[in-house]
């Protein structure tokens, strides 16, 4: 790896630790697919044990500091003992994801439903999620709408998008200043013909409309197939709209493969534009969420190789020669400038992120100190019984 000079690595190192990467509860507990769920030996069984799993990827990477929690997949009677929980182990509870697929009455959808009785229920739940946000400190309501129609008529898309506003609207107007709506957009699944939401142009619509509280969420498995996602990404924060991220990878569809898997490179593009923004930081206000699900893989170090990944592509943005940069896109050097950002995206930057971790007395192999720490054999004896939660319950 090239030299860094100390002001330098100095800089870095102080962005490296300004990044906060927040992890799901859902991805502790066991998922599958459609086909199959195969269970894991010392899965949580409660929103609690989710939280302790969380708080051992925080303890051995330094950067994973809240938990994102899913209603009701993580209900309990005292959300204000369960937030008092994940303090005392050194994290937070972040984002709180509303559920509105799970249920018979969402067959034609949830906010977006043609029954005002079922859109009632679908608004009530978002209103429930804020006050849980309340109780246990979040800021953040990232809010998913599953709804759309599988058929041209089904219903009219132009009615549909003014229900969405409505209940959105009510839900906005219920929140306290300090909290954001984030409006996830997902192409297609579970409707194959209109999504309510399937583009960040329609999330945006809606954000710009609610107000300042509101902003767009990119999962970034929720594109076709060929998108520009740090087009996406560099346009909304243009125009402050970029509310954070639901990182995975993907190959097919909504995969969600550990991030980073599929394509480091798009990675480490989208977190290039992050950078020359400087929105790295927590007042920047994007939060950098992971959202996935570990089928065949143990979860704890594969969210731990997750937050990894997450935080190699952070080092090779911040790596970008900017100066260079700029002088080669103003001389329309092309290849220069290319160049430019792809010696940052071919440094080795994990020695780098060793020395971080270890000058934050942390282990510099987190998923080795892992795998000795005897945490996983702790939980395989403990767990007995453990249930499937979250995906495939
Ligand atoms: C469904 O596509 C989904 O994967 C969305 O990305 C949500 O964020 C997630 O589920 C959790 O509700
Ligand atoms: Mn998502
Ligand atoms: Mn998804």
């Amino acid at each position: 790896m090239t030299q860094l000079d100390p002001a330098r690595r100095t800089q870095v190192f102080q962005a490296l630790r300004a990044q906060h990467i927040e992890t799901p509860s859902w991805a502790y507990g066991n998922s599958g697919t459609r086909f199959k769920v195969f269970a894991q030996a010392g899965i949580p069984r409660t929103p609690y044990e989710k939280i302790d799993d969380a708080a051992t990827v925080h303890q051995l990477t330094g950067v994973a500091p809240s938990v994102a929690i899913h209603i009701p997949w993580d209900q309990v009677d005292d959300y204000a003992a369960l937030a008092r929980y994940a303090t005392d182990r050194g994290i937070r509870i972040g984002a709180i994801n509303p559920n509105l697929f799970q249920e018979d009455d969402y067959r034609l959808g949830s906010l977006c439903h043609p029954d005002p009785s079922v859109r009632r229920k679908a608004t009530d739940h978002l209103l429930e999620c804020i006050e849980i946000g309340q109780l246990t400190g979040s800021d953040v309501l990232s809010v998913w709408v599953p709804d759309g129609t599988n058929y041209a008529g089904q219903d009219s898309i132009t009615g549909r998008q003014d229900r969405l506003h409505d209940a959105l609207r009510e839900a906005y107007d219920r929140m306290p200043a300090s909290m954001r709506l984030l409006l996830e957009y997902k192409f297609f699944e579970p409707h194959f013909y209109s999504m309510d939401v399937p583009d960040w142009g329609t999330s945006f619509a809606h954000c710009l409309r609610l107000g300042e509280q509101a902003q767009v969420l990119v999962d970034t498995g929720h594109h076709a197939p060929g998108t520009n996602i740090e087009f996406i990404v560099a346009t909304l924060l243009r125009e402050g709209k970029l509310g954070g991220f639901h990182f995975n990878s993907r190959n097919y569809a909504d995969d969600d493969l550990m991030v980073g898997a599929a394509d480091p490179f798009q990675l480490f593009r989208i977190l290039n534009e992050i950078v020359a923004a400087d929105a790295l930081a927590a007042e920047a206000n994007v939060a950098f969420m992971l959202d996935q699900c570990h089928n065949l893989e143990p979860k704890i170090p594969a969210m731990i190789r997750s937050v990894l990944n997450v935080q190699e592509a952070t080092a090779k943005a911040l790596l970008v020669d900017r100066d260079a940069l700029r002088t080669a896109q103003r001389d329309g050097d092309v290849l220069g400038a290319h160049a430019v950002l792809m010696d940052a995206f071919n440094t080795d930057v994990r020695p780098l992120l060793a020395e971080l971790r270890a000058d934050a007395g942390l282990d510099p192999d987190p998923i080795a100190a892992y795998h000795r720490s005897g945490y996983q054999q702790r939980i395989e004896a403990e767990r007995v019984g453990g249930s499937a939660m979250g995906w495939g319950a």
